[in-house]
């Protein structure tokens, strides 16, 4: 199954901050697909509910020194 989420990240302000971050999530087992905007400071996510929480979502973005918050 596949589950979508956004969560806003506080704290990005150059592109390599946002490529960071989006090259984090798209690393882990579980996540299909992942999109990080700049402009507007949300992660679009999609991954598989059985494999991860979005909790650990939130923890892997805020490894990477940004402030996660989960959206929807
Ligand atoms: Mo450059 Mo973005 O240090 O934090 S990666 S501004």
């Amino acid at each position: 199954s596949t589950q979508v989420c956004r969560i806003h990240i506080k704290g990005m302000t150059c592109t390599s901050c946002s490529t960071t971050v989006e090259s984090a999530l798209q690393e882990i087992n579980g996540v299909k697909k992942a999109q990080v905007a700049l402009a507007t400071e949300e992660a679009q996510i999609y991954y598989d509910p059985k494999v991860l929480s979005y909790d650990q979502l939130l923890e892997v973005i805020e490894n990477t020194g940004f402030e996660a918050i989960l959206i929807s």
